[in-house]
């Protein structure tokens, strides 16, 4: 297992970084999600199934963030698929230019769908480009339905949100036509995946998105 020490870029212009690596992904044909959430909301778990379950149409591979251990990456390399696990030197999120070191040194040969698994918290991360094409959050049933009253801006820059854990609704207050409402209220265009990783709930139409929006940006000029 491969692990990368990373540090903070001392480059200018974060976005500037940003909109190189996009470029290179789009000469690449790599279609590269940044996927953030609290720690603990599924993040991992779901890129497994999603891994299993779509893994043969879609060369899938994963940059594992972390600021210790490697054992996200290890769950990932396990299914077969290509990943690596990056430090942040104690930082809470991915910048552009650790995303691009990250990638290199994992390689993107052979990959068409990278996800970058970031640093588990609903803050920092929605604060930077990662240089990523699109950005889904994940937001666990157990966490609650009031989030995006206290954490908008991660709802507002995300092009998907993925509310996983379905299967525990029962056992929590989580009411999903009042986060929906709240949630379309701060971005209107988001997608929402209502997912069980578990039980596999949901699961397929959150896979035909993935597998839409790579065909997408590979083909298109
Ligand atoms: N019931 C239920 N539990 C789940 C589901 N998805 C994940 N979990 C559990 O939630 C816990 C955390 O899952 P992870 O996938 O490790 O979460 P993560 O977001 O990757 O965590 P960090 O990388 O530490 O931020 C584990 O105990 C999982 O088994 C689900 O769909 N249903
Ligand atoms: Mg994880």
């Amino acid at each position: 297992m491969k692990v990368i020490e990373l540090h903070k870029s001392v480059t200018e212009s974060n976005d500037r970084d940003a909109d190189a690596l996009r470029a290179l992904l789009k000469e690449k044909k790599v279609f590269l999600i940044n996927l953030m959430s609290s720690a603990g909301s599924g993040k991992t778990t779901l890129l497994s199934r999603t891994i299993q379950d779509i893994g043969k149409d879609v060369r899938i591979a994963v940059l594992e963030a972390d600021i210790d251990a490697q054992v996200d990456a290890e769950r990932i390399e396990a299914l077969g698929a290509r990943s690596i696990q990056v430090h942040t030197d104690g930082m809470c999120h991915m910048d552009a230019g650790m995303t691009r070191t990250g990638l290199l040194e994992m390689g993107l040969e052979d990959i068409d769908l990278a996800f970058l698994e970031n640093i588990g918290n609903l803050i920092c991360p929605a604060e930077y480009d990662t240089g990523a094409v699109k950005k889904v959050m994940i937001l666990s049933v157990p966490e609650g339905d009031d989030k995006p009253l206290k954490y908008p801006l991660m709802f507002q820059e995300s092009d998907a949100l993925v509310v996983s854990k379905i299967d525990a609704m029962p056992w929590f207050d989580f009411d999903m036509n009042k986060l929906k409402e709240r949630v379309y209220r701060l971005n209107p265009a988001i997608r929402i995946f209502p997912v069980s990783a578990k039980t596999g709930e949901g699961m397929q139409d959150w896979e035909n998105w993935l597998k839409e929006e790579t065909k997408t940006w590979i083909e298109e000029e």
